[in-house]
């Protein structure tokens, strides 16, 4: 458990005076989070959240040339609501690359990407030394690119598999390579919502202490919500808050990304569809609950390419960068392609009336483009 109890029947706190600790950069609580969810005018949760990201960026929105690179979708759990993985390599569907097609893959990127976004199922037939070669491989290709890898439930499963702790894993991926954990999942920490959805793959607690660790190893992390699905109002803010904790106490996380449930090939899909301000709304939340964290990122793969621009006028500093070949939301349906042109970015950054400004993995500032084209 963790520190603060927001509980799920908390009563949600009045608007004026979350709108007043707003305007005094006073921390907001479980209560005032709820408040977020239920004020009627999503406009106005927007703008406060607006306000908050102006504090702290300007007028600037980040995005990054990057690439994601999936080496395996054989995975041993059952997510509801996964639509990427397989049970075994003669399924339809079914790959594992073997490291020669992880150097093809790297030799053929954007000679001018900056990351390399990696995450693979839980995948029982491939041997530790697969994850440390392939790291050791990509890095000597490609030395000056940020590789963020292996979620925390990636990270947990090769532990107990491996026999192995947490540290020792994250140990040798860094010695390999490894710069930062991307911030997949997290899911929602809700112990009812785990049990349901995704039972048989680290928890809340293992998530959050694998964080922790590789914070604790000067390894920067991500953080994501998967939502639009079963949770409730209480148990996102929990989630939220749970982040905000460890981030006070073992600094490290870079980003917050929302992932907005994909209702396509996976058992979860017949649900309704979320609400259709569900997107700007937790976007506008996350800025004003996680106020440690330096970064919100909205993903235009799951919310599309409208709502992501918008997204920059409801607390958002960040879009996901060119995402060239993206496959576990692609496989889960959705419609948004797998990847954008930087011209397409720019666009879309300026017709939010931010300044695009294309930064590193670490946010180091790589090149600053006029507020017009
Ligand atoms: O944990 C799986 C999510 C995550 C679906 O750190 C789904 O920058 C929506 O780690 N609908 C893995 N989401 C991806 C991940 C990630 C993604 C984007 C940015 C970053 C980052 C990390 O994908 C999983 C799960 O939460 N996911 N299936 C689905 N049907």
């Amino acid at each position: 458990m963790s520190a603060y109890s927001p509980g799920f029947n908390s009563r949600a706190s009045d608007w004026s005076q979350v709108v007043a600790k707003v305007e005094v950069s006073e921390r907001l609580s479980g209560s005032d989070g709820l408040a977020l969810y239920r004020h009627p005018d999503v406009a106005e949760v927007g703008a406060l959240a607006n306000q908050v990201c102006e504090r702290m960026n300007g007028r600037r929105a980040f995005f990054v040339r990057n690439q994601h690179l999936n080496p395996t979708n054989i995975c041993e759990v059952d997510c509801l609501f996964c639509g990427f993985k397989r049970d075994r390599l003669s399924q339809p569907g079914a790959y594992r690359l073997s490291l020669e097609q992880v150097d093809q893959t790297v030799a053929r990127m954007d000679p001018l990407l900056t990351e390399i976004h990696i995450v693979s199922g839980l995948d029982p037939d491939l041997p530790f030394e697969y994850y440390v070669e392939l790291l050791r491989r990509i890095k000597a290709a490609r030395p000056q690119v940020h590789i963020k890898a292996f979620t925390a439930v990636e990270i947990v499963y090769y532990a107990h598999k491996f026999a192995k702790t947490i540290a020792e894993v994250l140990g040798e991926f860094k010695a390999a390579g490894l710069d930062a954990l991307p911030g997949g999942g997290a899911e929602v920490f809700s112990a009812r919502v785990r049990r349901k959805l995704c039972p048989d793959k680290a928890s809340a607690e293992e998530w959050l202490e694998c964080h922790r660790e590789a914070h604790r190893l000067g390894i920067p992390t991500n953080a994501t919500i998967l939502y639009g699905h079963i949770e409730t109002d209480g148990e996102r803010v929990d989630h939220f808050l749970r982040l905000r904790e460890l981030e006070d106490h073992a600094p490290g996380f870079l980003t917050f990304i929302p992932l907005a449930f994909q209702h396509g090939n996976n058992p979860l899909g017949r649900l309704r569809a979320a609400p259709a301000d569900a997107d700007l709304r937790n976007l506008a939340v996350a800025r004003l609950l996680l106020d440690n964290f330096p970064h919100i990122k909205a993903y235009w793969v799951t919310i599309g390419m409208e709502a992501a621009g918008q997204a920059l006028r409801y607390g958002a500093d960040e879009i996901e960068g060119t995402v060239v070949d993206e496959r576990i939301m692609n496989m889960a349906g959705s419609r948004s392609g797998s990847g954008i042109s930087l011209e397409q970015l720019l666009g879309l950054i300026r017709g939010a009336g931010r300044r695009p400004v294309e930064r590193d993995a670490l946010y180091n500032v790589v090149r600053e483009y006029p507020a017009a084209a």
